[in-house]
């Protein structure tokens, strides 16, 4: 049956079998803002974003992201304030553009602290009407600390985030909103920042230096300002025009021949898939998002989904230009106006001529990290998407075991210090990289089109690719008890329904 005539008949009706999800694919999805019901949400042109992007300043040197600085006096706490509110940046030569920021800056200042340290940030939320909260993304802090939806922060108030880094967390982990029904818009207007914690133990040689690159994605409108999001964006997750990193458009970095960096790349962007590779130099992997390896791995290239993070030392041996750069990657896309995701330079390195000094190697061995134990039980989350038409239009549903987040539902019951076996079903036509709150699990096996694959090597994370049609089964324990949210990373996903509750019981 077509899709006007639903609209005719203007029945309640969900469309989730497969050939009414392609019959949509197959539309023109550009019709849809002339169609009833359809243009609330979609003000612009959604097939408009990829021509005509204002063009950006590019080859400015890299800006290192300024730290936040800590205001405790005593050694063993870091304590500090963020405060989230309107702040107007320039990206397009002489055009103003307003967006959201902490302490003034988008991204985020750099937070850095050690493993041991007790952490105490006095979060302002001065965004303005809104609501929100900060998330600390993947770093383990108890349930009534996590920044929930379920905790708000009012507009106009302050709350203190308080917490402890035991020995061992030392990771790339990352800060954002996490507000109810306004995640998504929150980060895409710049609401996000790096948060490293550091080991005093750390095994990779200083002399890599340590550079955080926060990846976001930026769409502007013709008079500078950020649009929002159309139908096609909240389809597909919002893909803008333009990655940046630490907010600049291909910035440039210079390195002596030989040098080494640790390079720790994060992907902050709502829905962007970063396939990378370097052109010019060679990258191993030493760490994911949960910290170091047990041994680094190199690679050619790797996908970065959205909110996963890599840390990589990468070696400059060739003269000339290097670049970071992206390759193809298809994970799904909705309706016409699929983003060119291949041959974007993110970076550019230049190599000179001159050798650098020697450099002490990388450690053969980083860390142990011990597998972990055979579950308990196993649970099996399928994930899928629907579309219904109701009075107001067509509203797309993603969804858990068949249901739309509600925060007043507890979807799974857990046991502190219990291992589960978690199988995650990707049944719908899109990718979706899969987060928890809370802890980091261990993949422990992906299986598509009946063939499985054991990982290649044992890893910390938090969000995981689970590609459309693949089955990811992880291993995971929950320390602390509270509720705790898992969802698809796609932030409009998350805030279309692709959420779910858990609550870790002694
Ligand atoms: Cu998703």
């Amino acid at each position: 049956m077509h899709r006007r005539g639903f609209l005719a008949a203007g029945l309640a009706t969900v469309l989730a079998s497969p050939r009414a999800l392609a019959q949509m694919k197959l539309d023109d999805m550009s019709s849809m803002d002339s169609m009833p019901g359809m243009s609330g949400h979609a003000g612009h042109d959604m097939g408009a974003m990829s021509q005509g992007a204002t063009m950006l300043p590019e080859g400015k040197a890299l800006r290192e992201l300024p730290l936040l600085a800590n205001e405790s006096g005593r050694p063993g706490l870091f304590k500090a304030r963020l405060t989230a509110e309107p702040a107007v940046t320039r990206f397009a030569e002489g055009q103003d553009t307003p967006i959201l920021a902490y302490n003034g800056q988008s991204p985020g200042p750099l937070i850095e602290a050690f493993e041991g340290d007790r952490v105490e940030i006095t979060f302002a939320n001065r965004i303005g009407e809104e609501a929100s909260t900060i998330h600390w993304h993947g770093m383990p802090v108890p349930a009534d600390q996590d920044g929930s939806p379920m905790d708000p922060v009012a507009a106009g108030t302050d709350r203190i985030y308080a917490f402890d880094l035991p020995e061992g967390s030392a990771g790339s982990y990352w800060y954002h909103p996490h507000p109810h029904g306004k995640t998504a818009e929150q980060v895409y207007r710049g609401l996000a920042g790096a948060f490293v914690v550091k080991s005093k133990g750390d095994p990779v040689p200083a002399d890599y230096g340590d550079t955080v690159l926060v990846l976001t994605d930026l769409r502007l409108a013709a008079d500078g300002s950020m649009p929002d999001n159309t139908m096609s964006d909240l389809m597909n997750g919002r893909v803008g025009d333009h990655v940046l990193v630490n907010g600049q458009k291909n910035p440039r970095l210079s390195v002596a021949m030989g040098a080494r960096r640790r390079l720790r790349l994060y992907n902050a962007t709502n829905a962007r898939f970063l396939k990378i590779a370097f052109d010019g130099a060679s990258m191993t992997i030493i760490g994911t998002d949960g910290g170091l390896l047990e041994k680094p791995v190199a690679a050619a290239e790797i996908l970065l989904s959205p909110a996963e993070r890599i840390e990589l030392v990468v070696s400059f041996d060739k003269p000339g230009p290097a670049t970071l750069y992206t390759l193809d990657y298809d994970r799904g896309w909705m309706g016409p106006g699929r983003p060119a995701d291949a041959g974007l330079t993110l970076l550019t390195v230049d190599v000179s001529e001159t050798p650098a000094q020697a450099v002490p190697p990388l450690p053969e061995r980083l860390r142990p990290i011990a597998p972990l134990p055979a579950p308990a039980l196993s649970r099996r989350l399928v994930l899928t998407e629907t579309m219904a038409m109701n009075a107001t239009g067509m509203e797309m549903g993603f969804l858990i075991n068949g249901k739309a987040f509600d925060m007043a539902r507890v979807d799974i019951v857990a046991k502190a210090g219990e291992t589960e076996l978690w199988e995650i079903v990707n049944q719908a036509d899109m990718d979706h990289p899969f987060h928890v709150h809370g802890t980091q699990f261990q993949v422990f096996e992906r299986e598509r089109d009946g063939i499985t694959s054991k990982p290649s090597y044992l890893a910390w994370k938090d969000t995981v690719n689970v590609a459309r049609g693949e089955t990811v089964r992880l291993l995971l324990r929950q320390e602390r008890r509270g509720l705790r949210m898992y969802h698809c990373h796609i932030l409009e996903h998350e805030q279309l329904g692709m959420m779910g509750v858990l609550d870790v019981q002694a």
